[in-house]
């Protein structure tokens, strides 16, 4: 172990909230750098290489909006733009504002140790480096844990196996191959319709379907983005007091106070509209009312039965066990076409559970299917999972993965008791997770660097949030929570995961703030007008 390298302020990952981190952090002239675990920045779009792999926030509502140079500069291609063209987007904003060397890539952080006499944090990077910070913001995102089921033989299948978010750089064959995907989230979702057209065999193995409806994507000209670029301000607005952050306000006519066909119109209308319309100019009341979402739901199962050809397989991609919008919607472009090919076979595991994999492919309850591919689409760890990875001791003996066994509890998702001088860009209990992400954490960053403003302007060497302010937070979290009807949903936005122990069946995790962006940005912002009320500042 050499000796460790000090620097003021240690940012934890150079993805999309790590990027603009130290961009503000720079502008301050800081002495800050930040710690990246792959070879490269980017994070989700760094990693995230499947086919199909694209947003499904209007590209132009995704970007940032700090800088007007960066939003009338950069040009989006396409109205959800593919993992390609975004990679290379944050390549650009990264270099427009030289941001690359703070950067410290293969720097995966284990370990991190609060010395409360010195007032700093010890950083332990796989390898063997050190560092220590006065400040560190972590900035690990909320999906970058990803998970693998745990079936017996995956070792011994001898062709390609991979997670989506692993899929290799080099170019991956498909044609003329048998392929089988496990999963279908938004991810699964992607990887097939895309697919399907190109491997010789496609076989889909599904637990569980989801709801899911059209992108309806389509190609930016010149003159539309002219379009777009003078709208700017207009689009950030209406993403500012959208509940999920997108250009899409709710349809608050009443649910009940319009007719059926009144709702029906509106459906057909959103059913054709891009991206989450659906979700985000539907009326409120979906979510909320038992009878309102089964109206909705039955109104997609009906879509979804008019788009596949053999009604046996379109009773079994309709979602049974939750109503539509009470998940993580996936958006999809010919997914539901794909069952209509001779070639992509649905493999139910309702039915046919899968016993094993084997060396050449998938042994189910009631077949054995020889695949040369296996495509992991099973999610991730979200939102506290990249946590769980770092070793975390805090003040007093505090562990974070302890004080988080059952759930996080945090002030704002931006700060965590125990555990001083730590700040977190999109941490659990934020708003981050279940919203249009850059748009969130847009507004993170900023709380977080003012906050760091102020504690150094205030010779602040230490802070910490209250007891009863962490309390009040992680209380309204849950308050937020138990008013959904995807309360009883099984998705990772209620931290739920089979495939990590304590986080499946029957266990409830309150990692998200449900209350809306708008309630969200207002709430940091009392807190910081009135000089950080909830924060013990030494
Ligand atoms: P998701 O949405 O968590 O989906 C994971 C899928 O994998 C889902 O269909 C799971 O079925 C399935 N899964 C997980 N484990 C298994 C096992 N052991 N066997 C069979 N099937 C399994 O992850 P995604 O990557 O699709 O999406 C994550 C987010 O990335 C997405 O919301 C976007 O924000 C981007 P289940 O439903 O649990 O039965």
């Amino acid at each position: 172990m050499t000796d460790p390298i000090h620097h003021h302020v240690i940012v934890l990952g150079a993805g999309v909230s790590g990027i603009y981190q130290i961009h503000r952090l720079v502008e301050l002239g800081l002495d800050a750098i930040v710690l990246e675990a792959d070879e490269d920045l980017g994070g989700t779009w760094y990693r995230n290489r499947y086919p199909g792999c694209r947003f499904d926030s209007e590209s132009y509502t995704y970007g940032y909006s700090f800088s007007r140079e960066v939003l009338d500069e950069w040009h989006w291609k396409e109205r959800f733009s593919s993992q390609p063209e975004n990679l290379r987007y944050l390549n650009f904003v990264a270099d427009k504002f030289d941001l690359r060397r703070h950067m410290r890539f293969d720097s995966r952080v284990e370990a991190m140790r609060w010395d409360d006499d010195l007032r700093l944090w010890t950083l332990d990077v796989a390898g063997g480096r050190r560092y220590t910070a006065r400040f560190v913001i972590s900035a690990i995102g909320v999906l970058s844990t990803p998970t693998l089921p745990r079936y017996q033989g995956m070792e011994e299948f001898e062709g390609d196996a991979f997670h989506t978010y692993w899929w290799p750089k080099q170019e991956v064959p498909l044609e003329g191959r048998r392929v089988g995907v496990i999963g279908t989230g938004a991810t699964g979702i992607q990887v097939i319709a895309e697919i399907a057209s190109q491997v010789d065999q496609l076989f889909v193995f599904q637990r569980r379907p989801n709801w899911s409806t059209p992108l309806n994507n389509s190609p930016i000209s010149e003159q539309e983005m002219a379009e777009i670029r003078a709208r700017y301000d207009e689009i950030f607005a209406t993403c500012a007091i959208s509940n999920g952050g997108f250009e899409h306000l709710p349809d608050r006519r009443g649910f009940w106070n319009v007719t059926p066909e009144q709702r029906r119109a509106l459906w057909d209308e959103l059913y054709a509209t891009p991206g989450f319309a659906i979700l985000a100019r539907n009326f409120p009341e979906i979510y909320l009312d038992e009878e309102a979402n089964r109206e909705i739901s039955e109104y997609v199962a009906e879509r979804i039965r008019g788009r596949v050809h053999d009604p046996e397989i379109a009773e079994k991609l309709i979602p049974k066990d939750h109503g539509f919008g009470t998940q993580r919607l996936p958006l999809e472009t010919r997914y539901f076409e794909a069952y209509n090919r001779g070639n992509v076979h649905l493999v139910d595991l309702s039915e046919t559970p899968i016993e094993r994999i084997t060396r050449s492919g998938i042994q189910t309850t009631a077949a054995h299917h020889d695949l040369d591919l296996i495509v992991y689409a099973t999610g991730f760890d979200a939102i506290t999972g990249a946590w769980d990875r770092i070793d975390i001791h805090g003040a007093g003996g505090a562990v974070l993965a302890e004080k988080w066994r059952d759930g996080p509890s945090t002030f704002f998702g931006l700060m965590t008791r125990r555990f001083p001088n730590l700040l977190m860009v999109a941490g659990p209990q934020s708003v981050s997770g279940s919203t249009n992400f850059p748009r969130a954490i847009e507004g993170g960053v900023d709380w977080v660097t003012r906050f760091l403003e102020h504690a150094i302007e205030h010779g602040v060497t230490r802070f910490e949030a209250h007891a009863e302010a962490e309390r009040e937070w992680t209380e309204e979290v849950v308050r937020r929570h138990e008013k959904l009807l995807a309360r009883r949903s099984r998705g990772w936005f209620t931290g739920y995961n089979s495939n990590v122990a304590g986080h499946g069946e029957g266990s409830v995790r309150y990692v998200a703030y449900f209350g809306g962006a708008p309630k969200y940005a207002e709430l940091i912002r009392l807190e910081a007008e009135s000089g950080y009320p909830g924060v013990d500042l030494e």
